[in-house]
């Protein structure tokens, strides 16, 4: 029976999805995931971001991906699954970040010893032991840097996006302003995307499209990296990124490595993609009309875009899409942390976090906050802090409600330059297990809510890319519905509707959000 397996290397863990698509048969087969904090304490991660005293600075550990992708292995090969019928893999890797590997990396990956974790091999691959993440919002000057060199409007214009400080050109400049000898050093800039791919491949994989939409330095229309970009970030960098190739692009098959390792077959890997990327495919939105809400470490809304339409007032972004078209996005970085504060600061389990929220009515009697608990990307906060109007610090339900309501309308009012009618929204992520939440998203945006199967859409997503790749590169030319087809549908059963009167409170609410962050943004 054919398997098709994708990773999700997120923020906080590694996760997994394996499919089993056969002619008349479509199942999940397995779910699973490791969280880094806890599975790899050695490292000494915080919700998977090493600590610093800068809280500007948020970077991870290429070694300990490494490492997750490893466990995560040895997982599956003692799963009991068939494995002999694993035909591809595709994974799912958080966007922006960013792997510096040396000259003897391309030999290393090449040489990788079975008989040893991939941990301490990778380490000798790094020119720079960190690798930067999206968290991080220390590259302000780097983006105003890149932005006067370029201009905002052209890089908007042919990127997709304005210079924003989490997007891998801004980052490289810095470590090339900083570490002019370790940049010098780097053969390679690989985003986690793939370097994770290059690990299965035993040899330096190429990014695709959707993730290299994540820089700053791609041509959205032509798909390739944009010189005048490349120019501006930093010298030497053409020769350092990897290739760009099309989404189903075939970047090899499983290497001896992870074949004497873990006794898994040479199934092919499909190139890796970014989580939102992976998402919108996961979340089954193949067509322009309707949009995810993706409730993570970020949260974020995104829909596809037949033809790229960019946000001129510079919040939003537009990536390539796995389907070849593009998709609209917009981040922001309270999401999961946020409601984790609230819940901490009042003892709360996730249970009473609902009940606080059912307990109280949509509006807050009025009351706001601005859940700006750390930096804020959407709109860019690069101080945090929280604003209340009217919310008691020491008011437990106020503000639980005052965070799910402030965030649910800064994804609505943040959205709207993607022109999208939004009557459907498919939620997923791990608070989307949360129907109080959900019910606040469909009374705020006043749209239908659906839920799915499958809560790691990103890693769902990227399983469908394998399965999406491996019929591609047999020729055989498969549609997305097709693709997408049982495994990636919203359950009907999950449908929640907005209430008329709460809408309408909303809608007014959200008129004062908006002034309370245009005041606040002043
Ligand atoms: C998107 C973004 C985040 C990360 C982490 O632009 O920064 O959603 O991909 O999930």
């Amino acid at each position: 029976m054919p398997l098709y397996l994708g990773l999700d290397s997120s923020t906080q863990s590694l996760g997994v999805v394996v499919l089993e698509i056969t002619g008349a048969r479509r199942r999940v087969v397995l779910e699973d995931s490791i969280d880094f904090d806890s599975s790899f304490p050695r490292f000494g991660t915080r919700h998977g971001v090493l600590p610093h005293d800068d809280p500007a600075i948020a970077v991870s550990s290429p070694v300990l991906w490494a490492e997750a992708l490893d466990a995560m292995m040895a997982r599956l090969a003692a799963s009991g699954l068939d494995l002999g019928g694993l035909a591809a893999v595709s994974g799912s890797a958080q966007q922006h970040g960013s792997v510096y590997l040396n000259a003897g990396a391309a030999d290393g990956l090449a040489a990788m010893d079975a008989a040893h974790p991939p941990g301490e091999q990778v380490r000798a691959m790094l020119s720079r032991p960190i690798a930067p993440i999206w968290m991080d919002s220390s590259t302000s000057a780097e983006c105003a840097e890149l932005t006067s060199a370029i201009g905002a409007d052209a890089l908007t214009r042919c990127t997709g996006s304005r210079a924003c400080e989490r997007f891998t050109g801004p980052q490289i400049r810095k470590f090339f302003k900083q570490q002019p000898a370790a940049y010098a050093a780097t053969d390679r800039v690989h985003l986690v995307s793939s370097f994770l791919a290059s690990l299965l491949v035993r040899g330096h994989a190429p990014v695709d499209t959707g993730d290299a939409s994540g820089t700053n330095l791609l041509e959205l229309a032509s798909g390739r990296w944009w010189p005048a970009a490349l120019d501006a970030t930093a010298p030497g960098l053409a020769e350092k990124l990897p290739s760009v190739a099309r989404p189903w692009t075939v970047a090899g098959t499983l290497s001896p490595y992870w074949q004497r390792r873990h006794r898994l077959p040479p199934a092919m890997v499909i190139v890796w993609s970014g989580d939102n990327p992976c998402s919108l495919i996961g979340t089954g939105l193949v067509r322009e009309g309707r949009v995810a809400i993706s409730l993570g470490t970020s949260d974020t809304i995104f829909g596809p875009m037949d033809a790229p339409r960019p946000d001129e007032r510079g919040t939003g972004h537009v990536f390539a899409a796995p389907t070849g078209a593009f998709m609209g996005l917009t981040c922001l970085r309270n999401g999961s942390l946020a409601r984790e504060r609230v819940r901490d600061a009042f003892g709360m389990t996730w249970e009473a976090f609902a009940a606080a929220l059912d307990a109280t009515p949509a509006g807050n009697h009025g009351r706001l906050l601005l859940p700006w608990f750390e930096p804020e990307i959407t709109p860019v906060v690069p101080v945090p802090g929280v604003r209340r109007y009217g919310v008691p610090v020491d008011d437990g339900p106020a503000n639980v409600r005052g965070v799910v309501e402030a965030q649910q309308m800064a994804l609505a009012l943040h959205s709207r330059w993607m022109n999208v009618t939004i009557d459907t929204i498919h939620a997923t992520g791990g608070a989307a297990a949360n129907r109080s939440i959900l019910q606040v998203m469909a009374d705020v945006f006043g749209a239908d809510v659906y839920q799915f199967e499958v809560r790691n859409s990103a890693a769902l997503g990227a399983a469908l890319r394998a399965y999406h790749g491996d019929e591609t590169s047999k020729g055989r030319a498969i549609g997305w519905d097709e693709v997408v087809r049982e495994l990636a549908e919203p359950r009907p059963d999950t449908r929640l509707r907005p209430d008329a009167a709460r809408h309408a409170v909303y809608l007014d609410l959200l008129r004062r959000y908006e002034k309370a962050e245009e005041e606040a943004l002043r």
